[in-house]
């Protein structure tokens, strides 16, 4: 093909596609004379949501809600084209979370939440007063600057007006492989088990549920020696209020610093670490049956706190057995 041949082929397609009116053309990448072909680039795509989610306002944990409450709609919208035109607009169809709101904006920007970032939020929106416990879905639309638009639907939050409290909860103690049984010990194991899974970030603020450095505090108090979990520092006490363990461990106050503490679904495993005080810890030798006092400042993952409506300690489980 001639130089000539192939610069009229161009102009004829471009008119083609001006004439049809549909197509916006970002740019032609190559025309070359010795080709019997052109191509041509532009941005036929439509954005691509990556990732999303609908969660509470406050804390860590993504996906939950509650009814009343207010929450965000975040999305992680990427657009590809030849060249992208970039985003120009995304929207979330939240009416079955908010009579209404099936077109809500959302807002570049840079966010996170649930341990993940998101480019896109929209303004805190206010749940409606009544939604039945289960799922709701919600979908994201995504339009470019070509008006190719893409919309994710079937889009999944979890909805969760159930208070925590002490039913379906548990306090053990594990004494470590090799240790000596009934005596507090670096490696011993805590295990505290809410009826359901809570935030981290309302426990230790920032906290993420993965292994945490932690300081474990046994206050001294004669034959019911008291266990606080406060933040590696020692300085923060978490949201897990105090375990009474009915037992004589210590003869005076011990830090047991550098202990873990992680989480798994409801339960929180604390593992001992360096007692500060050595010659403070004693052998009980005789079963014991630990009790538990939560704090109300703990919250679940659509942010409902921790209720006292059933009692505001709950009592180690199970055969009495000797702790720790
Ligand atoms: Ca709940
Ligand atoms: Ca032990
Ligand atoms: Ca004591
Ligand atoms: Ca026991």
């Amino acid at each position: 093909m001639t130089r000539r041949r192939a610069a009229l082929l161009l102009a004829a397609v471009s008119v083609a596609f001006a004439a049809a009116g549909g197509a916006t053309w970002a740019a032609f990448t190559s025309t070359t004379a010795n080709s019997s072909s052109i191509s041509a680039a532009a941005d036929f795509t439509a954005p691509t949501v990556t990732r999303s989610t609908t969660s509470k306002s406050t804390g860590y944990s993504p996906d939950y809600i509650k009814q009343g409450g207010s929450y965000y709609v975040y999305a992680q919208v990427t657009d590809s084209g030849n060249p992208a035109s970039g985003v120009s607009t995304v929207t979330a169809d939240a009416s079955q979370i908010t009579v209404g709101s099936t077109a809500v904006p959302l807002v570049a920007g840079s966010y996170s939440v649930g341990g993940q970032t998101y480019n896109y939020r929209t303004a805190l929106q206010t749940a409606a007063a009544s939604i039945p416990n289960g799922t709701k879905t919600f979908s994201i639309t995504a339009t470019d600057a070509a008006s190719n638009s893409s919309t994710s639907s079937g889009l999944v939050v979890n909805i969760d007006n159930i208070l925590p409290t002490i039913i379906g909860g548990d306090v053990q103690a594990a004494n470590v492989t090799g240790g000596t049984a009934s005596r507090m010990e670096a490696n011993d194991t805590l295990t505290l088990k809410f009826g359901e899974q809570m935030d981290p970030d309302s426990i230790l603020s920032t906290w993420t549920g993965a292994s945490l450095s932690v300081t474990v505090r046994v206050i001294n108090n004669a034959s019911n020696d008291q266990i606080q979990i406060w933040n590696s520092a020692n300085t923060t006490q978490a949201a897990l209020g105090t375990v009474s363990t009915n037992g004589n461990f210590v003869s005076g106050n011990v830090n047991f610093t550098g202990s873990t503490m992680v989480q798994s679904a409801g339960t929180l495993t604390i593992t001992l670490g360096t007692p500060s005080v050595p010659a403070n810890l004693r052998t009980v030798g005789a079963n014991t049956t630990m009790t538990w006092a939560p704090s109300t400042s703990a919250y679940d993952r659509a942010g409902n706190a921790f209720s006292t409506a059933f009692g505001s300690s709950l009592t180690e489980t199970g055969t009495a057995d000797i702790d720790f």
